[in-house]
């Protein structure tokens, strides 16, 4: 199995990025483990307390369960992975079942900052875009599709997004074997990262 992590600030395409290699590998065995199925949950904490927590931050992800599927997927079995609700910063309680395929892509902003999780990875990509660029796609995504209003998402950037991205989300570029331009729709470095995929794919 070929496992890659893909990471990148807030706003950086990330998922845009993982979703067009997805329709140009046209292959059937790709899981992608995205990090925002595996917050810690906080059941005895009230919504409003939830709703204060840093989840940019390494602590707030639940690293041990992130490992251990990774592990058990590298191994051949399939996973319950934990579904996740950004609405009401818990879980939900139901799981996914994930069964082990020839691809795995574990996806999100701090997935290059966890040392067990990076010895994991056969390839580490960090996708990069500047800030105001990932704070204008952050904007619409959080006003359009999250129900958030902008003074909340300001606030939220300004006094948690930015001072994490800076301690722990750029720091982890150093740990990436190739760095992906995202300013705007970047097709050559989709094609580079699906032919590397795909040699990679005939050595295994
Ligand atoms: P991407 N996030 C939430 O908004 N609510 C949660 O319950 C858990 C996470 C956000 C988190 C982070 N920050 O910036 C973002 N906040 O998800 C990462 N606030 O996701 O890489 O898609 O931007
Ligand atoms: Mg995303």
């Amino acid at each position: 199995m070929l496992v890659i992590g893909i990471a990148g600030g807030t706003g950086s395409g990330k998922t845009t990025v993982v979703d067009k290699i997805l329709q140009q590998l046209d292959i059937e065995g790709m899981n992608i483990l995205s990090q925002d199925n595996y917050y810690h949950d906080n059941p005895n904490l009230t919504l409003t307390e939830r709703e204060a927590l840093n989840y940019d931050h390494p602590k707030s992800i639940d690293f041990d369960l992130m490992i251990k599927h990774v592990k058990a997927l590298k191994n051949n079995k399939p996973i319950e992975q934990p579904i996740y609700s950004f609405v009401t910063h818990s879980r939900t309680g139901d799981h996914v079942t994930v069964e082990p395929k020839n691809v795995l892509v574990v996806e999100g902003i701090l997935v290059l900052t966890n040392k067990e999780l990076l010895k994991e990875f056969d390839l580490k990509v960090f996708v990069h875009a500047d800030s105001d660029e990932r704070l204008i796609r952050r904007i619409r995504r959080d006003t359009q599709e999250r129900g958030r209003d902008l003074g909340e998402v300001l606030h939220r950037y300004q006094t948690t997004l930015k001072p994490m991205h800076q301690e722990f989300i750029e720091p982890s570029k150093n740990e990436a074997d190739l760095i992906i331009p995202n300013m705007r729709q970047n097709s050559v470095a989709i094609d580079f990262l699906t032919t590397v995929i795909k040699n990679s794919l005939r050595k295994h």
